[in-house]
């Protein structure tokens, strides 16, 4: 816990970044203002434009994203005057729809009410689209890795069809209050089915993957302040879809039922089975969302634009923070810049953080 002369600190240092542009004077007249409330409130209150900037500085500083090449065009939302969990809905599916924008996919972050300014806004849901897992005998349909959400969910009342790719409801929690899900309207969810541009046998998969990644469960902090509930969303890179959530053998596990469509044979290990058919699911995910006019973004340019980032970074005088485990994408590794680099990790306000489950 801070003391209130640190929650003037943390401003301070926070303001001095985001006012270097600015008239000195103006900065210290905020500051008295930021010190004041702090004192007299126990918080304050950013702007829209302090929000804006908080929520591009903690983009830029995620040392695990290599999309950061984009974070000045982070638009964010501030909805910290909501207090229900009606309305707070309507305000992931406005995200949703206009982080969507018919496949011209923009980045978007929205911003609830802070931690120390009335009941603590959680979001139980890891992203706002993601497709439930139900296990019946030892056997898993949809996706392994929300099995134990998805039981949570049918416990509040939620009843799935049990289907492979079913969206699960949003769960909504405030304070110590009962939790409250909704399902999504399935007009503002906007998914990509998966075929290949050689390979005719992917239509009888039946596979697909919804466009828009929303983070819900991660803290977004600034400058002392701790937003519970701040969702956020850019696109897709094709691997995180095609070389892991349909790939890994804890989530979809399509590598040898892909292998097996292409004849190939799955004894030796040695024949690179595996690596073929990863190839090919990953060639289906990015010609399959181009189709169909929905951004995504291959890994190889990926790489080349966060090593831009990188150089612009160095012009503007930061030092790069970076996660070498999480910036290498998944495959194909060695042929990216990114694979032959080394970066420094130590974590810097503002950014997102992990936070204990409410529902565990
Ligand atoms: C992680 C790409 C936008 C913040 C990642 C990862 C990728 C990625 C590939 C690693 C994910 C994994 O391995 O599971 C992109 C792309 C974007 C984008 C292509 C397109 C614009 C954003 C935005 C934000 C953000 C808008 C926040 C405002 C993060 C954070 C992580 C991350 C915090 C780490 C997540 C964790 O630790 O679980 N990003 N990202 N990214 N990204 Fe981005
Ligand atoms: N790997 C996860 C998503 C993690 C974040 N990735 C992004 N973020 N692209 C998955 O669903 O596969 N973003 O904000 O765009």
């Amino acid at each position: 816990m801070y003391s209130k002369e640190e929650y003037v600190q943390e401003a301070e240092k926070f303001i001095k970044v985001h006012h270097q542009d600015k008239w000195y004077e103006k900065k210290l007249n905020r500051l008295e203002s930021i010190r004041e409330q702090i004192y007299s409130e126990g918080t304050w209150t950013p702007t829209k434009d302090e929000l804006k900037k908080g929520g591009q500085m903690a983009w830029r500083n995620s040392s695990r994203c290599i999309g950061r090449l984009f974070h000045m065009s982070l638009n964010v939302k501030d909805k910290r005057n909501l207090t229900d969990e009606n309305e707070i809905f309507e305000a992931l599916v406005e995200h949703l729809q206009e982080a969507t924008n018919e496949g011209r996919i923009k980045p978007v972050m929205t911003v609830f009410r802070e931690r120390r300014k009335g009941e603590e806004i959680r979001i139980w849901n890891k992203q706002l689209v993601r497709y439930a897992g139900f296990e019946n005998d030892g056997v898993i349909t949809g996706d392994p890795a929300e099995v134990e959400f998805t039981n949570k969910c049918i416990g509040l009342g939620w009843k799935p069809k049990r289907t492979a790719f079913e969206l699960l409801p949003i769960v909504i929690q405030i304070g110590n209050r009962e939790p409250k899900w909704f399902e999504l309207p399935r007009k503002s969810v906007l998914e990509v089915k998966i075929t290949h541009p050689e390979l005719h046998f992917f239509e009888e998969l039946q596979l697909k993957w919804y466009a828009v990644p929303v983070i819900t469960d991660m803290a977004f902090r600034m400058a002392g302040l701790e937003y519970t509930a701040a969702p956020f969303s850019g696109w897709y890179m094709g691997t995180e879809i095609a070389a892991r959530n349909l790939a890994d053998e804890n989530r979809y596990n399509m590598l040898p039922v892909v292998a097996k469509k292409m004849g190939l044979s799955t004894n030796s290990r040695h024949d690179l089975w595996k690596d073929r058919a990863l190839l090919e699911i990953n060639r289906a995910v990015l010609y399959s969302f181009k189709k169909a006019g929905v951004m995504i973004t291959d890994h190889h340019t990926a790489s080349r634009q966060f090593m831009k980032f990188c150089t612009r970074e160095k012009e503007a005088g930061r030092e790069v923070m970076a996660d070498w485990s999480w910036i290498v994408p998944p495959m194909s590794a060695s042929t990216m810049e990114v694979f032959h680099k080394q970066w420094q990790d130590n974590v810097s306000d503002p950014n997102f953080y992990y936070q204990e489950k409410k529902w565990k």
